[in-house]
């Protein structure tokens, strides 16, 4: 039996707040004894878990003096979120082994204990998780709080702080709305209407000036050059586009080139790839409502735990062993990922891709210049 939509609404209303309420009574409850709390997000961490990580810190310092630090894995490439961490001063720090050591509680944010993501030891107990990913299995938390239709993990963290009376400082306020539009594709993917209440909310908030220069942020010589080699490495066949970018400055690039890619006309799904040190980068993208992206990515990876993502949204990485030089190994890498993804979507193998972008004539490209 299915709920009329009018009660599912109704109901929908209040998932974000009873999760920020839920947040709330467990700060509330381990305030004395959760202090200093480590705040993990997932590696190369995007804007949805940098704001998450930003909100809960100020959330548990303001209410209860709970003292924490916010530690990454990875590096922050995109220029976006440079500009963010900059703009807004995230006080985010680089993971240090030592760190587990240090500190006996710990919260996973946009990440959980099970996933390869995050630099937290598998085995060992985490106070708090927050997400929106879909869980294989369930965390062992004292608080897990996931919503997989939450949109963004910001969404939780928001509600949270709108609930507890504080004060919410601009930088914060303008990190949540970002993390908000950035994870949902501008609201393309808020499929409740509370997580747009939230957004509504926090937006008055924000730091406006602050929001559209880290949307816009100029991009540096790098970026086009890799662009560029996306774009003339790009195959496309029925819908699906694969760039294979080679060597990268940083894994973001990765995921960039595939939302670019991806606005091609006639694109349904982007698969992108990039080599950074030892391992492959790879980010797929889907604009078909019906994909469950995560789980096409994870039935092309030998590992499956080694992808991950939401909605339409996927991406992961894999070690290439071998020599630094090997190309071979890194090329039968991309190719069997491409093999397999056309299986997976049930499309031939030995069809031929074209080069879309490849079409002009030099002499007629430098004539229009003129
Ligand atoms: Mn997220």
């Amino acid at each position: 039996m299915s709920l009329s939509p009018k009660l599912k609404n109704k109901k929908q209303e209040h998932i974000a707040a009873h999760h920020g309420r839920k947040l709330l009574r467990f700060l509330e409850k381990k305030k004395d004894s959760i202090s200093p709390l480590l705040i993990v997000t997932h590696d190369y961490p995007d804007p949805d878990a940098i704001a998450t990580a930003m909100g809960l810190q100020y959330l548990a310092e303001r209410l209860h003096g709970i003292k924490s630090r916010i530690v990454y894995k990875g590096i922050i490439g995109r220029v976006e979120n440079r500009a963010m961490v900059d703009l807004l001063k995230v006080p985010i720090h680089k993971f240090r082994p030592s760190d587990i050591k240090s500190y006996e509680n710990a919260a996973l944010i946009d990440t959980q204990p099970e996933f390869e993501n995050n630099p937290y030891p598998r085995n060992k107990k985490v106070t708090l998780v927050i997400d929106q990913h879909p869980y294989v299995k369930r965390p062992l938390a004292e608080l897990a709080i996931i919503d997989p239709d939450c949109g963004a993990t910001s969404v939780i963290l928001s509600q949270a702080l709108l609930l507890s009376g504080l004060e919410i400082p601009r930088r914060i306020a303008t990190a949540l709305a970002y993390g908000i539009l950035s994870d949902t594709l501008n609201l393309y993917r808020a499929h409740r209407a509370d997580i747009i209440q939230t957004y509504l909310d926090i937006l008055p908030l924000c730091d406006m000036r602050a929001l559209i220069r880290i949307q816009n942020p100029p991009k540096s010589k790098k970026f086009f050059s890799t662009l560029n080699r996306g774009l003339q490495g790009a195959r496309a066949f029925r819908g699906v586009i694969v760039s294979h970018l080679g060597e990268v400055e940083h894994p973001d690039l990765v995921s960039e080139i595939a939302d670019f890619l991806l606005a091609y006309k006639g694109m349904e799904r982007s698969l992108c790839t990039g080599r950074y040190k030892d391992k492959l980068h790879v980010s797929l993208r889907s604009n078909r409502l019906t994909d469950e992206t995560p789980e096409i990515l994870r039935d092309i990876f030998d590992d499956r735990k080694e992808a991950g993502g939401h909605d339409m949204v996927a991406g992961g990485s894999f070690h290439v062993r071998g020599k630094d030089k090997d190309e071979t190994r890194w090329h039968d890498a991309e190719f069997t990922l491409v093999v397999r993804l056309l299986k997976r979507l049930r499309l031939p193998t030995k069809a031929d891709f074209y080069k879309p972008f490849q079409h002009e004539k030099p002499e007629l490209a430098s004539k229009k210049e003129l």
